[in-house]
């Protein structure tokens, strides 16, 4: 494993949290700088390795910091998600498109190495719904959604313009138990197992007949990881890889909790994200990654449920949840 300096900007949300523990472990904690800017670090993120504080929108301040930590890698994991950016769409375009491109623009002058996560949420009513293809239609009707288009195309135009080396995949909804998740379409399928381990009665915001394409934190983690360790030269796409590891109803998943918590209940009450998670599809074809970077997922939706109550169980009857 070759020698490498990276920073993680949103490192203190869902997946920037538990991607920067990872990170430490297989880089050194000294080589992995985790930047926040709005939400607390939690005490092992302060604790594990550097942590600094900064806005990507910030660009003399960020340049400042890649210089001073003498940063090779990105993993640029802040954003505004979906149904945040559409209670204020232009934070979101702020945040999502001027963020990623004061980076990207550094990396060119600098020769940096980015991984820039995109979504599902690219996709619209007129994307296929079943087995959405790689290469096909995107009509997102989100703000979310339109400024992963764009940092699509702009990581593309990186690759192909500057020789620049942008990387990422198209993330489903992402379950894990460590941070919760802020403002997201995807926030039920982890919020409903909150409730489930805390003895609560839950009302979930989309139907109960939903379908989205979902995944566990330690696949997400290994994705972007293995995404970035690839050979760049056999990559045929680069900045939006589909990738997925299970589809499943809502409905589904309060079956499956309630195997383990019988005694949970759950009401289903729509409301303005049902839309949104309507407009994405059921599930994903990801062969691409499978073909271009060996990309297979550990998890099903059984295994989840189970490592999923498992750990927050522990975390309940320790009172840190
Ligand atoms: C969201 O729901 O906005 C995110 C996503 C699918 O990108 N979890």
């Amino acid at each position: 494993m070759s020698k490498q300096r990276v920073l993680i900007t949103g490192a203190t949300g869902q997946i920037g949290s538990e991607l920067t523990i990872a990170l430490r472990e297989r880089y050194g904690k000294e080589n992995v700088i985790a930047m926040g800017h709005r939400r607390k670090p939690s005490e092992v993120l302060e604790s594990s390795g550097p942590y600094i504080t900064g806005d990507v929108r910030d660009r003399e301040k960020l340049e400042k910091i890649i210089k001073e930590y003498d940063i090779d890698t990105v993993y640029h994991m802040a954003a505004i998600l979906s149904a945040t950016g559409e209670k204020d769409p232009q934070l979101c375009w702020d945040v999502n498109v001027n963020g990623l491109y004061n980076l990207l623009e550094i990396a060119r002058e600098r020769n940096l190495r980015i991984f820039c996560p995109s979504s599902i949420a690219v996709f619209g009513p007129g994307t296929p719904k079943e087995n959405t293809p790689q290469d096909t239609i995107l009509t997102p009707t989100t703000m979310y959604g339109v400024t992963k288009v764009v940092g699509e195309l702009l990581g593309e135009y990186y690759v192909q313009k500057y020789g620049v080396d942008v990387r990422g995949v198209r993330y489903p909804g992402i379950i894990s138990s460590e941070t919760l998740p802020g403002g997201g379409t995807t926030d039920y399928a982890v919020e409903m197992f909150y409730y489930a381990v805390k003895g609560e009665r839950y009302t979930c915001f989309v139907k109960e007949d939903t379908v989205l394409p979902m995944m566990y934190m330690p696949d997400c983690i290994k994705s972007a990881i293995q995404l970035m360790e690839a050979d760049f030269s056999k990559l045929k796409h680069h900045a939006n890889f589909n990738i997925t590891a299970m589809s499943f109803s809502a409905k589904e998943l309060e079956e499956e909790i309630k195997k383990h918590i019988p005694d949970f209940s759950c009401e289903y009450k729509p409301d303005f994200r049902q839309k949104i998670a309507e407009s994405w599809p059921r599930s994903i074809d990801d062969s691409c990654a499978r073909e271009e970077w060996g990309w297979k997922p550990d998890y099903d939706l059984e295994r989840m449920v189970k490592d999923m109550i498992e750990k927050l169980t522990k975390k309940y009857r320790e009172g840190r949840l």
